[in-house]
């Protein structure tokens, strides 16, 4: 008996060892000692929308202490850069770790979500916070990942969230129908999501040749093939026309 339970040890060990990037077979962290920077800007080339004021039309005493504006078309006048665009290398499969941090947050205040977009890695614990004091409903969209339908009262001011696989989710919440906000979830550290000029930036990128991938709520995906070389940093514009 004892030589059949020697056998058997190493197979039931190897399971629990398995870290999340095994798991999907997709990427590998590592030092990068020869990364360069791969910036980019992201602008529209339609006409710059005005700013839509959202109705809000209930628990006004905490939702409606100051305008709030629809976020799927975020502008720049001048520069046309496009704010909210996730940007990300979809075939690296070997680079940086994340960085160490503060837990990622996506807060309920003043009955809006902050940040509008938000990245979080995959398999990483993140928390819904409730700023508001009062009673939100978070109700996810995904298609990779379970869809998330829970009530967050008044007193529960964190849910801890865990998403399994990469997606992009949308998150509304049943109570306050005017409130949205889009999750990012990202198999490694290669994700940005651009600023309110439409830039954004991929630090440490190992050089190599991938596919860069730029989703926007409502103007949708795009891909460029990018080549990083060492020794100068890397650029790319990327326009987005008026959806049709
Ligand atoms: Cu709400």
């Amino acid at each position: 008996m004892r030589g059949w339970i020697l056998l058997l040890l190493p197979v039931i060990s190897a399971t629990p060892s398995l870290s999340v990037s095994q798991q999907f077979g997709a990427y590998v962290a590592r030092s990068v000692t020869d990364g360069v920077a791969l910036t980019g800007h992201v602008t529209y080339a339609g006409e710059a929308p005005s700013p839509k004021e959202l109705v809000v039309a209930h628990d006004l005493e905490v939702c409606d202490q100051e305008p709030k504006f629809e976020e799927s078309l975020i502008v720049a006048t001048g520069t046309a850069g496009l704010q909210n665009v996730v940007a990300w290398l979809s075939d690296i499969t070997e680079g940086k770790a994340w960085e160490e941090g503060d837990p990622t947050e996506l807060n309920q205040i003043g009955c809006r979500f902050d940040p509008h977009v938000l990245i979080v890695p995959v398999g990483e614990t993140f928390h819904i916070v409730n700023t508001d004091g009062i009673l939100h409903n978070i109700h996810t969209k995904s298609s990779e990942n379970r869809p998330i339908n829970k009530a967050q009262p008044r007193l529960l001011k964190r849910l801890n969230i865990t998403f399994r696989r990469p997606d992009i989710i949308r998150v509304r919440c049943d109570v306050h129908n005017w409130m949205e906000a889009w999750i990012a979830v990202a198999a490694h550290p290669y994700y940005a999501v651009t600023d309110e000029n439409g830039t954004f930036e991929l630090e440490d990128v190992p050089p190599g040749t991938y596919t860069l991938n730029l989703w926007h709520e409502t103007l949708g995906m795009q891909t460029r093939q990018v080549v990083v070389a060492t020794g100068s940093d890397a650029k790319v514009d990327v326009e987005y026309a008026p959806a049709q």
